[in-house]
């Protein structure tokens, strides 16, 4: 099995990123694991800018294969907040309660969103980034215990991504669908 470094500090993105390529043969291993204990500052305006600050940040340590990931929500009300600002919209646990609140005179057919999700790969050979998305909408109230941060409240079809099972969510997620373009352009 390949071994690749996932380049987060975040233990849920991580489960999510085993989950959807262990079946694939990729082995995930943290940065922690491969010995980068490193949180550098993600100053880039977009995704995919702060997908490759992270990216290289570990690879300039670890010297074996890495990406990273740079997500977030994009709220089309809120004109795409919070955006590449999500994990600094609300402090952790939060940020679920104080969007709704802010999203509470919107009326139905105006909470539409999206998840974005950019990929930022290095290799001594190469260096790419891939992208995935999830459409949905912005929900009244928190829903489900499942997955982390915006997933109480952001819903595809008829449940929260909180509500769904691992699988459901890793099937449909931006994550996902930027964790299998990885796979097809390593399999090249
Ligand atoms: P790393 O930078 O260490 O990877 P992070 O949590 O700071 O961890 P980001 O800077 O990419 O990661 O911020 C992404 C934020 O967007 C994350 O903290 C959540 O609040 C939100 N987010 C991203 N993907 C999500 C998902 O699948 N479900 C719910 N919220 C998500």
């Amino acid at each position: 099995m390949n071994k690749i470094v996932f380049a987060t500090n975040n233990a849920n993105k991580l489960r999510e990123a085993a989950e959807i390529l262990a079946p694939l043969g990729i082995e995930v291993i943290s940065q922690r694991e491969a010995g980068a204990d490193c949180e550098p500052e993600e100053n880039g305006v977009t995704f995919a800018e702060n997908a490759i600050i992270k990216a290289k940040a570990v690879y300039d340590i670890v010297n074996i294969p890495v990406f990273a990931d740079d997500s977030g929500l994009c709220v089309d009300a809120l004109e795409g907040r919070p955006g590449v600002y999500s994990a600094r919209y609300a402090p952790k646990g939060q940020e679920c309660a104080k969007l709704i609140e802010e999203m509470k005179n919107i009326p139905d057919n105006k909470r539409t969103a999206s998840f974005q999700c950019v990929i930022a790969y290095i290799d001594e050979k190469s260096s790419f980034t891939v992208s995935g998305s999830c459409c949905g909408s912005i929900g009244y109230e928190e829903k489900g215990t499942n997955g982390f941060g915006y997933d109480p409240v952001f819903v595809v079809g008829d449940k929260t991504m909180a509500e769904m099972t691992a699988e459901e969510k890793n099937e449909l997620s931006h994550r996902g669908a930027a964790l299998r373009a990885l796979c097809e352009k390593l399999k090249g």
